[in-house]
């Protein structure tokens, strides 16, 4: 009964999609070049959940030593960023990670990330498992393209703001 209720276009546009598990398909995943010497580094991508109510619970990648989910908003005339402990995935939806947004934020890198380059990140949902997804790595002041806004804090370093950091 209500199968059709199980609809795909509520995401609108067509997805590139750059892999898939389960009923999650993750699309254009990237990352911001970083200077040499930063300590962070902020990923984006696309998420499109098709199946049940999903969850990206975290990620890892051998670029750093941890990589956080962070959320980042305008308060007060300033961009806060926080940690959140999972970005929800409900279904039929498309969820955006980009810059001044959701993000993904690369902690304690091993090395700068250069344009051009790409490296590997695992990432890991509640109820789909796990998927590996290659990030490209574009230009310092890359926004993701048309839907970019220009809010994010440039030449700021990613990280600098962050409030509550625990160490
Ligand atoms: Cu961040």
């Amino acid at each position: 009964m209500q199968q059709h209720m199980q609809q795909q276009n509520q995401a609108g546009a067509a997805m590139a999609v750059a892999a898939k598990v389960g009923q999650v398909s993750i699309g254009s995943p990237w990352a911001r070049a970083t200077a040499p010497g930063a300590a962070v580094g902020g990923g984006f991508l696309m998420l499109e959940n098709a199946g049940a109510d999903d969850k990206l619970m975290g990620a890892s990648s051998p670029v750093s030593a941890k990589v956080e989910l962070h959320s980042m908003s305008m308060e007060n005339n300033v961009m806060r960023m926080r940690e959140v402990t999972a970005i929800d995935l409900p279904t039929g939806k498309r969820v955006e990670l980009r810059p001044g947004g959701l993000h993904m934020m690369f902690i304690d890198l091993t090395a700068p990330l250069k344009a051009g380059e790409s490296f590997p990140v695992k990432l890991r949902f509640e109820k789909a498992g796990e998927v590996e997804v290659t990030f490209k790595v574009e230009s310092m002041g890359a926004m993701g393209g048309p839907a970019g806004s220009g809010m994010h804090q440039q030449g700021v370093p990613h990280g600098a703001a962050m409030p509550g950091s625990k160490n």
